[in-house]
């Protein structure tokens, strides 16, 4: 089944949203494969966003992902990626639409609430980089017949 990497960042957990994340992803019907709340190093938040190492935010970015403790997590589901990203919604906050997390609750590309793995290829990536085989639990909910034909 598919699965992509979710991140709560420091904003999210600072400003007690971290339940409305969730809650958007349960609703939703897909499943919590891994979940885990932790402090970031600077090692794994440079590595997972070794792809913007060259543009100017990086440092910024660093330091905001590793300056206060984040909500990692592991979904899944049938087309899980990409359905995601359009329940977060786009980057720039003020652009995002409204009902998508970013359009709902936060105003700067700076602070912008949450990260959703953008490929499939990514999430793969991401989850790895995150979380062993071992934190990741494959498990059906009792509303699978009532989520899916
Ligand atoms: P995404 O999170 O929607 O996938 P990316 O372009 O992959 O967006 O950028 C990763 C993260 O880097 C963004 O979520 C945001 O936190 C930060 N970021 C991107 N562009 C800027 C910028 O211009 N200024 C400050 N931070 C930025
Ligand atoms: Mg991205």
């Amino acid at each position: 089944m598919e699965r992509t990497f979710i991140m709560i960042k420091p904003d999210g957990v600072q400003r007690g949203l971290i339940g409305d994340v969730i809650k958007r992803f349960e609703t939703k019907g897909f499943t919590l494969v891994g979940m885990k709340f932790m402090a970031v190093s600077r090692e794994l938040a440079e590595q997972h966003y070794d792809v913007h190492k060259e543009r100017p935010f990086f440092q910024g970015l660093v330091d905001f992902i590793t300056s206060s403790p984040v909500v990692a997590m592991v979904w899944s589901g049938e087309g899980v990626v990409a359905s995601a990203r359009k329940i977060i919604g786009a980057t720039n906050p003020l652009t995002a639409e409204p009902g998508t997390l970013r359009g709902d609750f936060c105003i700067e590309v700076g602070r912008n609430l949450i990260h959703g793995s953008d490929a499939i290829e990514t999430a793969q990536r991401e989850i790895a980089l995150w979380f062993s085989e071992a934190e990741l639990v494959t498990w059906e909910t009792h509303s699978k017949p009532w989520l899916c034909e």
